[in-house]
């Protein structure tokens, strides 16, 4: 079980007493191979080697991280000479095997110790050494594998005597594999605690970022870069939802939303011009009469429906619509489901608004907003639908989920307490009902004459948002309906809205409190309809 030895891999990062190994070696007869600069200080010395990409047949590749990764190495290393087929398969292939393997790792501790940046640890994490040593000492029926220096003077002797003992090659693979165990303990323990943040930037390297990948993104300073990934374009945006994020919009090719919307005039539309245009498009197309919403911050400060007989029925809508929160609509998102027309423009032109989304613009109307250098208008595609389901991000992964596109009709409501609503009541609770859809957390939303009058948002408990609305709607809240997105967990947000003067209340129901809630508009005399089904929006 003596291995004599006429062919030896040396790859060292640790050259510690290399060239006296590499003296002896090649005194004996045995032919080197060798790796980049161990391959060198070998020549240097005046000793001869062969480099391991004559072996191979194939350059170092990827800055070193390809050497000795090659069935040429390999298949040295792990060939058992023992079986007749391994010798025959090695001499088809060409390969020849090596009977000693002397091999130290990339110095990763060191690295680590020495405060180097992430992408230089990394770098120094070893892949191809231990490949190498955990092969040669897998094979150590055939081969002898040294990874410490501390072992040479011993091999040197076996060399000179006529080879390896079984023995030796045993004792040798068990530090071996030591070796390499402890090598990714310690790489182990490193990304271990590597907490966020500290991982470093990419390779210090300022080459451009990969076409297609999200750095290339961000790397684009303007417009669309044009390539397609799932079916998506993407387009850079100035910045994010504040200055210091970076942002970029992703558009279906077979969509048909804000998305695709064509911009005619104003500004580049911004990150947050689109999640409010959005929202504003949310609203409006809740309602088949001629509609326009005011959002500001994805909520509406104001839904309306033109009045029954209007002259200029969206223009009505938005003269309604922006009646409800004046204030709040400064600097407003407005979205209409009818072409925007010139009464409808010339209202808008005198008050400060970021964008308008709408089917079309008639001539005249487009006339006077181009007027305005900065309001953006935007004509939706001709099919423009919302999307069917909603995606949301969440840490990890993402949420995915239908749209909530449902209304109960208000034929099927449930009159919980009070004289059934007139037709005119009705209406204007279905108004309201759908209306109340496009505010967010504890919606709360009074409507007279088809329009919202005080909307109540963003609040973590309902009673105050009973109250926001109401104190919106001031004197307005007097014979107002209202609706709420979710139940009255108890009778006090209702209470608020009675005293305020509210007729009607529209909201699901369902509450183990109803009892309690319908007490209350029952003594109030407030007509109260339950729809049996909620229409959270966060
Ligand atoms: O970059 S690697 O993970 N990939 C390899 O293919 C490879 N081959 C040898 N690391 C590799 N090595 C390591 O290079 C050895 O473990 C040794 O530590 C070092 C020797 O390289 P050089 O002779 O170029 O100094």
């Amino acid at each position: 079980d003596v291995v004599p030895v006429t062919r030896a891999l040396i790859s060292v990062s640790d050259k510690t007493r290399l060239l006296d190994l590499a003296a002896a070696l090649a005194e004996a007869g045995v032919e080197i191979v060798s790796t980049g600069s161990t391959a060198a200080t070998i020549r240097e010395a005046g000793h001869p080697v062969t480099d391991v990409s004559e072996v191979t047949g194939f350059a170092e590749a990827l800055d070193g991280r390809v050497k000795t990764l090659h069935p040429a190495v390999h298949s040295g290393l792990l060939a058992d000479l023992r079986l007749a087929d391994h010798r025959e398969q090695l001499e088809r292939l060409g390969f020849a095997p090596f009977e000693l393997v002397v091999v130290n790792l990339y110095p990763f501790e060191q690295t680590v110790a020495s405060g180097e940046p992430a992408a230089d640890v990394i770098e120094n994490v070893d892949i191809g050494g231990p490949a190498m040593v955990r092969a040669t000492a897998k094979n150590h029926a055939n081969a002898a594998i040294v990874v410490s220096p501390g072992r040479y003077d011993e091999v040197i002797d076996a060399v000179r005597a006529g080879g390896t003992t079984l023995a030796q090659r045993r004792s040798l693979a068990t530090e071996a594999f030591v070796h390499t165990a402890q090598y990714d303990a310690a790489v182990a323990n490193w990304f271990l605690d590597q907490e966020d943040g500290e991982w470093g930037d990419a390779p210090a390297d300022d080459a451009p970022a990969e076409e297609g990948s999200i750095d290339s993104i961000f790397e684009t300073t303007e417009g669309y870069v044009g390539y397609e990934v799932f079916g998506l374009r993407e387009a850079v945006l100035r910045y994010g939802e504040n200055s210091h994020q970076r942002a970029a919009l992703f558009t279906e090719n077979e969509g048909a939303g804000i998305a695709q919307a064509t911009q005619l005039h104003g500004k580049e539309m911004s990150y947050n011009n689109y999640v409010d245009a959005d929202a504003a498009l949310r609203a409006a197309f809740d309602h088949e009469r001629p509609a326009v919403a005011i959002i500001k911050h994805a909520n509406p400060c104001g839904v309306a429906v033109a009045p029954e007989g209007a002259a200029d029925p969206i223009a009505a809508a938005h003269e309604l619509a922006h009646a409800c929160d004046p204030v709040s609509a400064f600097g407003g998102v407005i979205a209409a489901n009818r072409p925007v027309t010139a009464k409808m423009a010339e209202t808008v032109s005198g008050i400060f608004t970021e964008v308008i989304v709408a089917p079309s613009f008639e001539p005249d109307a487009l006339a006077i907003l181009t007027q305005k250098k900065n309001v953006r208008l935007l004509v939706l595609p001709a099919d423009f639908t919302p999307n069917p389901v909603e995606l949301r991000q969440v840490s990890g992964g993402f949420l995915l989920q239908d749209a909530d596109r449902s209304f109960t009709p208000a034929a099927e409501w449930r009159l919980a307490t009070g004289e059934p609503a007139d037709a005119d009541t009705l209406a204007e609770l279905e108004f309201a009902w759908r209306a109340c859809r496009a505010v967010k957390s504890n919606a709360i939303l009074l409507a007279r004459g088809g329009a919202s009058v005080g909307v109540g948002m963003g609040q973590v408990n309902r009673v105050d948002s009973c109250r926001l609305a109401v104190e919106r709607a001031g004197e307005r809240a007097r014979g107002a309906v209202a609706a709420s997105d979710a139940f009255f967990p108890f009778a006090d947000g209702l209470q608020v809205l009675i005293d305020a003067g509210a007729r009607a209340v529209v909201q699901p129901g369902g509450s183990v409190r109803d009892p309690e809630v319908i007490e209350a508009a029952q003594a109030a005399g407030v007509t109260m309809y339950f729809t049996g089904e909620r229409h959270f929006f966060h």
